[in-house]
């Protein structure tokens, strides 16, 4: 078992886990399947490799250059907290599975997990799921942050190691999120996209589902975050890349300000405080242009490949990739998630700080940035930019007040440094989490069934189109 245990893992960190190679085969798959020349699946191999590698630069850097503002933020200001960064959530799961001498189960609940999905597809016919959830980063992170919350509320006070219970619990359940999630927001993400061929694989599809069913509501598709015809000098903000800097130096500028410059270890001899703030915040478009060119250069390939396998090989499937995918479609609905999800964020850990919580939160930039401009581009498709501001606001006080319950049952925890304070994980599953405290594992197990209720609904609203251009009818 162990044996297999370790080939797998070693495929999931040297394959699945990277997601330019993984797409990139499947490129070149599709396009042999389309019966095209050998050179030409060639060259769409490395134009998805090579623009996958610019995409994640892109997220690399932007999560270098501004995570280390907002610790300096909460620095400054002296708390003590958890923090709702995946990062911390994922060392809070994997310190504390080691001292249980559980961290090896991490991989069993990937592997049950990922084996179901593929169940789950190759039984398209019945599950109505289309699939594949392959961020392979997100499968680790989620496979431990689950094994591990689920572990302390049922048996964290015997101090033995995982049962296997729990762990094959934890993989079906996982497993079953990952295929029901990433299937129920096919629909959105193809109007996102226009028909790309892609699903969202990440840490907010439920959340992104709502998004696009509440923004048609509260707002006007319209009014699109990235078409704005401003009149006179506003009219410089039509350019995304002037428009993310201007926005951002105000924004992100002033957090630097009131941080203060001996906050900041930048070097004296090359900068002014405010060059260096400058720099900074027009890194943002920097990095927001470099994700445009990467997703430009590969989706194009990868929608046009995919024909291939889901015509011949696994009919009306689609993989289930990165959230900032989405962002290549709309360069300006991320800063407006970033910042409207600050205001809801900073207000809701206000409102802790107010009531004299036995939990504090701090603020992390990937939950900040990747969630909340998930959520807002869905969001703006639906509802413009009405919806795309409104919508992170709610979210950002849901994820921290969210994950603030579920820290309440996890605070003790050896290790403990923070819980992954994205969308999904601080509604479905901090409930879940919760009430598995005060039920018992039945939760989760009634949980499977439930959810694969999902794509049956989904299924009977457009049975016609459903396998085909996964597109509802207007
Ligand atoms: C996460 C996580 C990341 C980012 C990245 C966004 O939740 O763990 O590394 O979001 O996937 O592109």
């Amino acid at each position: 078992m162990d044996f297999i245990l370790e080939f797998f893992l070693g495929f999931i960190n040297k394959f699945l886990g990277q997601a330019p190679l993984l797409l990139g085969i499947v490129v070149f798959v599709g396009y042999m399947l389309l019966k095209k020349k050998w050179y030409e699946a060639l060259a769409g191999f490395i134009k998805t490799y090579v623009g996958f590698k610019i995409l994640q630069v892109g997220t690399g850097g932007l999560v270098g250059t501004f995570r280390p503002i907002i610790e300096a933020l909460t620095a400054k200001f002296n708390v003590t907290a958890l923090v709702i960064d995946p990062y911390y959530g994922q060392s809070s799961a994997t310190e504390m599975l080691d001292t249980v001498s559980s961290l090896q189960y991490v991989g069993y609940v990937m592997l049950i997990a990922f084996l179901l999905n593929i169940v789950y597809v190759g039984f398209r016919k019945y599950t109505k799921i289309r699939t594949l959830f392959i961020t392979g980063h997100i499968m680790y992170q989620q496979s431990a942050v689950i094994l591990w919350a689920l572990y302390w509320v049922i048996m964290g006070v015997t101090g033995e190691p995982a049962g296997i219970g729990v762990v094959i619990v934890s993989g079906l359940l996982i497993g079953t999120y990952w295929a029901v999630a990433s299937n129920l927001i096919i629909e959105a993400t193809n109007e996102v996209t226009d028909g790309a061929g892609f699903t969202v694989g990440h840490q907010q599809m439920f959340g992104a589902w709502i998004a696009y069913k509440v923004a048609g509501k509260i707002g006007n598709p319209e009014h699109d975050v990235n078409e704005v015809h401003m009149p006179g000098w506003l009219s410089i903000f039509n350019d995304n890349v002037v428009s993310n800097v201007l926005i951002m130096t105000v924004f992100v500028g002033t957090l630097m300000f009131i941080i203060g410059p001996s906050n900041f270890d930048f070097n004296h001899d090359k900068y002014y405080f405010v060059t260096y703030v400058f720099e900074r915040t027009a890194y943002f478009a920097v990095y927001i242009t470099i994700i445009l060119t990467g997703v430009r250069m590969f989706v194009g390939e990868l929608t046009n490949s995919f024909q291939g396998i889901s015509d011949r090989l696994l009919p009306g499937s689609v993989p289930a990739v990165d959230c900032a995918v989405t962002f290549g479609f709309s360069p300006n609905a991320p800063a407006y998630g970033f910042i409207f999800g600050f205001f809801g964020q900073m207000l809701a850990i206000g409102f802790l700080i107010l009531i004299n919580s036995p939990i504090l939160i701090i603020a992390g930039f990937i939950c900040l940035f990747f969630d909340n401009g998930t959520l807002a581009v869905f969001a703006n498709k639906a509802g413009g930019r009405r919806a795309a501001a409104i919508i992170p606001f709610f979210a950002g006080i849901i994820q921290v007040l969210g994950s603030a319950a579920v820290l309440m049952v996890l605070k003790d925890s050896p290790l403990i440094v923070g819980w992954m304070g994205m969308f999904d994980w601080a509604t479905v599953w901090a409930g879940t989490v919760l009430l598995t405290d005060m039920i018992g594992i039945i939760v989760p197990i009634v949980l499977i069934p439930l959810m694969l209720i999902i794509p049956q609904l989904q299924y009977r609203r457009h049975k016609e189109t459903y396998f085909t251009t996964m597109r509802e009818e207007k």
